[in-house]
């Protein structure tokens, strides 16, 4: 059944992949509508040959027949429409860190924890943080197998993470430009930080590996730490992933879960230079593996690169593969 949906945020960067996305995997659609702030309503969008004005986000945006609202547009925004959106019964999906950690909310990447949804009695469904989504697709299943004891992230995160700002300090920088968007210039420089410094050191974007993993992993015990950085490179983000295990294991074992997962492509032939490359991840909905070695520094451990588009399977492809599998589409 063709679906009536709201796309708000439009004409954000993670929005403006909403429509891309939504295009290509030919989501069927009865009506769309685009909501954005004052300053955006009025603009025009293309979509499937067709063009539409972006209409302002008021409280009355959802009193009118839709099934489906995908939410890119800040927590704020969230905080304030998504329960509006739910109470009229529209299934909410929304990609900001709003609705994540809430007891009430489930939290998903389809290919990890999608039966989830059945324990909450939601019609939002939150979508994780970008680095989190990619970095999750190998654990459960590492995790069930081999119980997974401490994970340690170091994350090299892409510019297009902070949105059109973030590109454009990158862009400006390789100008001899100031950067606007950063607080040090991120041309030929690494940032280890990304959103606000919390009171113990850590940023938000830390605590939400560590948070959101245990959450998808349903593993409240999990001993996990992360270092997050923001390198220059354009768009899809790359993860070094340390895993502790509990039991023993071949890495032949790993290699057989590892090609368990749907959308988890293996890249593993260093001798013939052939490792997952944001340049390569770009423009694509899998997350990418390689580097698969064991750690010898400890008793059960292993290392993992892991690549994927942060605007794709990081936020808006997620989010509508969320709603194909609710819909039953796909
Ligand atoms: C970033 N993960 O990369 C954060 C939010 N998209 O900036």
């Amino acid at each position: 059944k063709a679906l009536n949906i709201a796309v708000v945020g439009a004409t954000g960067r993670v929005g403006s992949t909403f429509i891309e996305v939504l295009q290509e995997r030919k989501f069927p659609i009865n009506n769309i509508y685009f909501f954005a702030s004052a300053k955006s309503a009025g603009k025009k969008i293309e979509f499937a040959g067709k063009e539409y004005e972006v209409e302002e986000l008021t409280e009355n945006s959802f009193d009118r027949d839709l099934d489906l609202a995908l939410f890119s547009a800040g927590g704020s925004t969230s905080k304030k429409f998504a329960p509006i959106a739910a109470s009229k019964g529209i299934i909410v999906v929304d990609n900001s860190s709003q609705w994540r950690m809430d007891k009430n909310v489930p939290l998903i990447v389809p290919e990890v924890n999608f039966e989830d949804i059945k324990k909450y009695d939601s019609k939002i469904i939150a979508n994780p943080n970008c680095s989190t989504i990619q970095s999750v697709m190998p654990l459960k299943v590492l995790d069930e197998r081999f119980k997974i004891k401490r994970i340690v992230y170091s994350t090299y995160q892409a510019v297009s993470g902070s949105g059109f700002k973030g590109i454009k300090d990158l862009e400006e920088g390789m100008k001899g430009n100031p950067p606007t968007n950063y607080p040090h210039p991120i041309f030929n420089n690494c940032l280890p930080h990304i959103d606000e410094f919390l009171d113990n050191g850590y940023t938000k974007e830390e605590e939400k590996m560590i948070n959101e993993t245990r959450k998808i992993l349903d593993r409240d015990d999990l001993k996990i730490t992360a270092t997050t950085v923001r390198v220059p490179v354009m768009n899809s983000h790359s993860v070094s992933i340390n895993i502790e295990f509990e039991k023993p294991f071949e890495m032949k074992d790993i290699y057989d879960e590892l090609s368990k997962v749907e959308n988890l492509v293996i890249v593993d032939d260093v001798k013939n230079n052939q490792y997952p490359m944001a340049i390569n991840a770009t423009g694509t909905d899998e997350v990418y593996i390689g580097r698969i070695r064991r750690d010898f520094s400890t008793e059960n451990g292993i290392n993992l690169w892991d690549v994927a588009d942060n605007i794709r399977k990081g936020a808006a492809s997620n989010a509508i593969q969320i709603a194909e599998k609710i819909f039953e589409i796909k």
